[in-house]
């Protein structure tokens, strides 16, 4: 019956439907699905952390009641896929176990520091619309769960990326400064939200099996080159302009032409070295502990209402 069970799955992911939690799987799909969920539901967490920094020093009330909702939403994404992972069998707590233990990844773009408020506006522009161009298709991805977690989530980032797009354009119609600002920070996240999308195709090991599976429907160099020749157009009514000598438009393609980001750097970064991993892992792990008491009030909470139910 494995034969059926296996020709079952593979017809579902021909046909573009759905496989659910109760569905048999293949063992690589599940641990697939659970390594990239888990990841991104990291990073969502991680990512509180760059822009959090900046919650006591937001420069207006309105600027801070934006970020704070944003920073919030964040948490709730990560929500919705720590509970999209649960569904394949794993548990919340192993894997922020393995987060802080550093068995699991979380995305390179956040062992980036933020030095000045213009980073808050870059991070919305170019990380949210990096994160955007590379989710949407993961709302067709084969797994429900997670195509339906990415569905919402993607909803709320475009609205992030519209937030971070006005702030820019604040900035760039005040101060000299502030011009200077927003300058420095495109300058210093550019090349970090390209490496987002992964490793060029010949060295991404996933890819092609992720592929076949209906998890992504992308290349990571497929989703770069769209995510440049979205932001082209977008920095230039900003009126800033992306390092990259290289960047031009070719017709013959009907793409934008760009160099190649600095592989070495994001393998670096990967392998724990980048500017601000220990920071990012250590808060982290100091939150995680200081957390124990809710936890534990609420197993004690749950505990005690189920010998209720059972009275
Ligand atoms: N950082 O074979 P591939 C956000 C790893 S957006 C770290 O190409 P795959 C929103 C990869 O895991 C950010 N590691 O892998 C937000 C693999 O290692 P492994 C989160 C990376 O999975 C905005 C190895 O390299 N978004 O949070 C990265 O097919 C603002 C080989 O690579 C997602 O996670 C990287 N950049 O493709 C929040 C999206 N790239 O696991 C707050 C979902 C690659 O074998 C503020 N994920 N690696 O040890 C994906 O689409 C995919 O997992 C890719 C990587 C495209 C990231």
């Amino acid at each position: 019956t494995e034969e059926r069970l296996r020709e079952r799955f593979e017809t579902t992911v021909e046909h573009d439907q759905r496989v659910e939690p109760r569905d048999w799987m293949p063992e690589g799909y599940r641990k697939t699905l659970v390594r990239q969920i888990a990841q991104h539901a990291h990073s969502e967490i991680i990512g509180m952390q760059p822009e959090g920094n900046w919650l006591t020093r937001a420069p207006s009330l309105r600027r801070k009641a934006i970020l704070l909702a944003k920073v919030q939403d964040e948490a709730g994404h990560g929500l919705y896929l720590y509970s999209a992972a649960e569904t394949l069998g794993v548990d919340r707590s192993e894997l922020t176990e393995k987060l802080v233990e550093r068995r699991q990844k979380y995305s390179s773009i956040f062992n980036y520091p933020t030095l000045t408020f213009a980073d808050i506006g870059v991070i919305g522009w170019l990380v949210d619309g990096a994160a955007i161009v590379n989710q949407v298709p993961l709302c067709r991805c084969s797994y429900g769960p997670y195509a339906r977690a990415m569905i919402r989530i993607c909803k709320e980032e475009s609205f992030h990326q519209r937030q971070g797009y006005e702030l820019l354009l604040t900035m760039m119609n005040g101060s000299e400064r502030q011009r200077r600002d927003v300058r420095d920070a495109v300058d210093r996240w550019w090349w970090p939200s390209l490496m987002m999308f992964g490793p060029p195709d010949g060295d991404s090991p996933n890819t092609q099996q992720s592929m076949a599976w209906g998890i992504k429907r992308h290349t990571n160099d497929q989703l770069r080159q769209k995510f440049v020749d979205m932001t082209v157009p977008q920095a230039e009514v900003l009126g800033v302009e992306l390092p990259d000598s290289g960047l031009a438009y070719n017709p013959e393609r009907g793409h934008y032409d760009f160099s190649e980001p600095d592989w070495d750097e994001f393998h670096r970064v990967l392998a724990g070295e980048g500017p601000c991993n220990t920071q990012r892992v250590e808060r982290r792990r100091a939150a995680h502990e200081e957390g124990a008491w809710v936890r534990e009030a609420a197993a004690a909470h749950a505990a005690k209402q189920a010998e209720r139910g059972r009275d």
